[in-house]
């Protein structure tokens, strides 16, 4: 196991809880809809470990209105230098932005907006040197394009790479799990996009696991992929286990549940 020295170490978080409408959140493939009780325990237990991480957490009211609201990753990107107000992909969660202006512009004094084009926070992923922009169905070229340009302001150097069809957003199929190793699904990992990282591929059929979350000295892992949890285990990751079985019929994992950052 590499070092975790900045990208993975965060002392602040931001979460919103469940609505009741979450039972109607957005899914490519219907599995049956969650139940609230079920997201909101997994929701508790996401915040708890967070907690336990050393990671002082802000929890935002339920907006009904908004039944994807809980995922707050994707209509922002947050840094320690400041934040971007994204342009979610999806209609229905276009409206969830102007809900979070509020709460960033209390923690940071830079809150850039995108603009233009469409982005997910879920399609971006932040390494040591580099912030990956996703192109899937939710991020666009113009939107990827112009957050470049918002990152370029707060200093941050950014590429832009693609997403595997048929994968709802870039890190659902990777994680960083420290400064120089990957996790990833062997379809996105064979895209090359990796070179230059160590990148432990998910084995094939939990290729959900991929959407994993580093956080400090701990590893939050989906439970429902004990073969994955094995493989981390194995290499000293210290993870720990959260049910993702609701979130994950519509569609989440577990970056999804947290905008994270480390406050001086
Ligand atoms: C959606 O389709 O937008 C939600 N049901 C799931 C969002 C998951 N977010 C993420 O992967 N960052």
């Amino acid at each position: 196991m590499a070092q975790n020295t900045h990208t993975l170490r965060f002392n602040r978080a931001i979460v919103r809880r469940p609505g009741h409408s979450v039972t109607s959140g957005l899914r490519a493939t219907d599995q049956g809809d969650p139940t609230y009780s079920q997201v909101s325990a997994e929701h508790d237990a996401y915040v708890a470990a967070l907690r336990d991480a050393r990671v002082e957490v802000t929890i935002l009211p339920a907006l009904e209105e908004f039944p994807d609201s809980i995922f707050v990753e994707d209509p922002a990107l947050v840094y320690s230098k400041g934040a971007v107000l994204l342009r979610p992909g999806a209609e229905s969660r276009a409206g969830e932005v102007s809900h979070l202006r509020a709460a960033l512009e209390a923690d940071f004094e830079t809150v850039l907006e995108l603009g233009l084009g469409f982005a997910d926070g879920g399609d971006i992923l932040t390494t040591p040197n580099k912030v990956m922009i996703g192109l899937s169905n939710r991020t666009d070229q113009a939107g990827a394009t112009a957050l470049q340009t918002r990152l370029e302001r707060l200093g941050i150097t950014s590429e832009i790479v693609t997403t595997p069809d048929g994968v709802l957003h870039f890190k659902s199929d990777c994680s960083l799990l420290d400064d120089e190793t990957v996790l990833a699904t062997e379809r996105l990992a064979a895209s090359g996009v990796f070179a230059g990282f160590d990148v432990v591929n998910v084995p094939a059929g939990e290729e959900g696991a991929a959407n994993a979350l580093r956080v400090n000295d701990v590893l939050l892992v989906s439970s429902e992929y004990p073969r994955t949890i094995d493989l981390l285990e194995q290499r000293d990751y210290q993870v720990v286990a959260l049910s993702t079985k609701a979130i994950g019929k519509i569609d989440a994992g577990l970056s999804c549940m947290s905008l994270r950052w480390t406050e001086a």
